[in-house]
């Protein structure tokens, strides 16, 4: 069904309203974007979004060849949405070694990987000269691989233990081979809930002012909104907006990543979204996110079904073959480890999308019709 004729069978004004808006390309206020949470069904907004995704980005859907790696699980912050994290005591605690993670890169190199992604636990020993030199050592290694390193709460966090300002360390990271910074640790910015999931580690405005000064420098970056635990639409909105007006002012954000929350092991407890959630929450971001060029449908959390699904619903990017994930896999989800380029390029093209292999910043890399 064409959007329009959708249009026309709305029958609550403000819907119709909004719907309207969207098709004149006019911004939506946070109200409204509160009330398609609240009064749309997902056909209305999965048919809106997806048409402006095709206004944004036609008919191409991307992912990328890449790696994640999470070189320890070890974390002074231990936030309460999280299984991952534990302490330096805990029998499952682990650290690799600079030689493991040079050997995973290099697979990744080998395999014609271009991306590693590198996020984990923040443990009590470890100095900023260790986080710096991790990405050094990588970047010397392996010069042409793209290093998306550390985000929003370790560079806080290395700013506090050394006390030196964000820029400092951001311009120390890219100097050692930094080329871009992960959206992860936005979890959700209203202080009410940051308070109960996660009340140790960076608030909204540091998580910001962050990716603020990272903008400045050159550096562009991810942001992410974890879900579906105890906060309210109007603070998924809320979080939405802080984002959408960054991204006025910097331009630096290259994608928005809804996050779905996954409670196994937490100590949050909780149950996992139901996919409509999902859907609508994806769809509800392209739809507000005006300034944002690309939406992720991270496969790990939805699953790679739902993940397929939700390139129709709004998203034009899976992320990538990962090869490795622990965060999210510790919280119980049951989707793949990591997949080959070819059953991303066919998750694609059954949804049918034009797959496209992009390199970090959205660069196609290769087209497969
Ligand atoms: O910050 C932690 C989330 C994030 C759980 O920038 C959980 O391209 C669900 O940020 N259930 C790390 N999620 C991963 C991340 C990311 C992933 C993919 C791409 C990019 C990117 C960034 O994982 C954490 C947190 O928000 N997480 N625990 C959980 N129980």
């Amino acid at each position: 069904m064409q959007v329009e004729s959708l249009i026309d069978r709305i029958k609550d004004r403000e819907l119709r309203s909004i719907s309207e808006k969207v098709l004149e390309g006019k911004r939506l206020s946070f109200q409204e974007a509160v009330e398609l949470f609240y009064k749309a069904d997902l056909t209305l907004v999965g048919s809106l979004a997806e048409w402006v995704n095709r206004k944004k980005n036609g008919m191409f859907a991307y992912f990328i060849v890449n790696r994640q790696i999470n070189p320890t699980n070890i974390c002074v912050y231990q936030c309460n949405f999280c299984s991952f994290g534990v302490l330096k005591s805990d029998p499952r605690a682990y650290e690799m070694s600079l030689q493991e993670v040079l050997k995973k890169v290099e697979e990744t190199y080998r395999q014609g990987g271009r991306e590693v992604h590198i996020v984990g636990g923040i443990p009590p020993h470890w100095r900023v000269e260790d986080y710096i030199n991790l990405v050094r050592e990588i970047k010397r290694h392996f010069p042409d691989m793209v290093v998306k390193a550390w985000t929003a709460i370790e560079i806080h966090h290395m700013s506090k233990i050394s006390k030196r300002s964000y820029e400092d360390i951001l311009l120390e990271l890219k100097s050692a081979g930094l080329d871009a910074i992960p959206g992860g640790g936005a979890e959700i910015f209203s202080e009410r809930v940051r308070h109960i999931i996660a009340p140790y580690k960076a608030n909204a405005e540091e998580y910001l002012e962050v990716h603020r000064t990272a903008h400045r420098l050159g550096i562009p970056s991810n942001a992410t909104m974890l879900y579906g635990h105890i906060e309210t639409y109007e603070e998924r909105v809320e979080h939405m907006q802080r984002l959408r007006d960054l991204q006025d002012e910097t331009g630096g954000f290259q994608v928005f990543i809804p996050l779905a929350y996954w409670p196994e092991g937490t100590r949050l407890g909780g149950k996992r979204t139901s996919s409509v959630d999902d859907l609508k929450t994806i769809a509800i971001a392209r739809l507000f996110l005006d300034n944002f060029d690309h939406i992720k449908a991270y496969w790990i959390t939805l699953g790679e079904r739902l993940a397929q699904v939700a390139l129709n619903f709004g998203a034009d990017d899976l992320d990538g073959t990962i090869q490795e994930e622990k965060i999210v896999h510790s919280a119980g989800t049951k989707s793949a480890v990591g997949h080959s380029k070819e059953k991303l390029i066919k998750l694609i093209r059954e949804a049918g999308k034009i797959a496209v292999e992009r390199d970090t910043f959205y660069n196609p890399v290769a087209i497969y019709p």
